[in-house]
């Protein structure tokens, strides 16, 4: 007889932190995670874009709790963790989304905005983490989920510094899974191919070769959507992914799979 039932998919009395998750592929994510039953809280970096993400929410029909922390600020983090605990309920489930990206030719860039990027990609999601372990280690279960990038595994013109940050960040996904694995801490991290968000937004301008570009380098031949990302963050954050640890779930519409057209 098997244990499995499709209740393991359910999120059903978890309270799921997502940041940076106003809009774009964070919004999509928590937004499924609250369809799956799990209770909504996300950050932002000021009161505008949490407002902004609390109206989203609320169109959306999902209960969300929002607050204002940057994700780069450990006393900031701690603060908001400590605040989530007592408002809402212990951190089951951690999404390290908040992420920027600067398209810089690497001599071009400078060392300070080289540092922003490693900080928002790379270092936040290390101090995010660093708060809710302890609360998981004591709750005896917790799931974080990283999100990485093609550029994970990838490089590319221009993106030196978010390359780094991004392979790094699935580095630190093995770690935190070989670190805390024992406690029944899972931490997986999500690689979007090129999804239409505000980020990629630029790159998809009518006319710009890049668009077509992607296209022909995609087997599936579109770019994403947000929504395309929710299935994947609702199996990553359920019991249903309890024995999968340390791995990259490439969202990507086969890209990393395909050695690209002949031209
Ligand atoms: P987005 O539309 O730019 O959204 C990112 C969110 O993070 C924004 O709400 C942003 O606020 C917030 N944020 C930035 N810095 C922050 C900080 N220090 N503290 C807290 N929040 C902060 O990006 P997206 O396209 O949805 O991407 C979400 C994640 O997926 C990122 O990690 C990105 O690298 C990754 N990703 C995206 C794609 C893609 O094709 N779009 C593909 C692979 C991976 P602001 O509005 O102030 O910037
Ligand atoms: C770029 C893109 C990418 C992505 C994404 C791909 O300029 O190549 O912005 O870096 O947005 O992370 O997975």
């Amino acid at each position: 007889m098997s244990n499995f039932s499709m209740d393991s998919f359910s999120l059903k009395g978890k309270v799921a932190l997502v940041t940076g998750a106003s809009y774009g592929i964070g919004f999509s994510m928590a937004s499924a995670l609250g369809e799956a039953g799990a209770t909504v809280v996300f950050n932002d970096i000021n009161q505008d874009l949490v407002d902004r993400g609390l109206a989203a929410y609320k169109e959306a029909g999902i209960e969300a709790h929002g607050y204002i922390a940057d994700v780069t600020n450990e006393e900031q983090v701690n603060a908001l963790v400590k605040q989530i605990e007592e408002e809402v309920g212990v951190i089951d489930i951690l999404i390290n989304n908040a992420g920027i990206i600067k398209r810089i030719p690497m001599t071009e860039m400078s060392a300070a905005e080289w540092r922003q990027v490693i900080d928002i990609d790379l270092t936040g999601p290390f101090i995010m983490a660093k708060a809710v372990i302890p609360s998981m280690i004591k709750k005896g279960h917790g799931k974080i989920i990283n999100i990485c990038s093609m550029m994970s595994e990838l490089g590319r013109e221009t993106v030196s510094a978010y390359a780094a940050a991004k392979g790094g960040l699935k580095m630190l996904t093995k770690n935190i899974a070989s670190e805390y694995g024992e406690h029944n801490i899972q931490c997986n991290g999500i690689g979007p191919g090129y999804i239409e968000t505000p980020q990629t937004a630029p790159l998809r301008e009518e006319g710009h070769p890049f668009n077509d570009f992607i296209i022909a380098r995609t087997p599936a031949a579109r770019w994403g959507t947000p929504d395309e990302l929710k299935g994947p963050a609702v199996f990553l954050a359920s019991e249903a992914s309890d024995f999968v640890n340390g791995h990259i779930l490439y969202v990507d519409g086969g890209i990393l799979a395909y050695i690209g057209k002949q031209p």
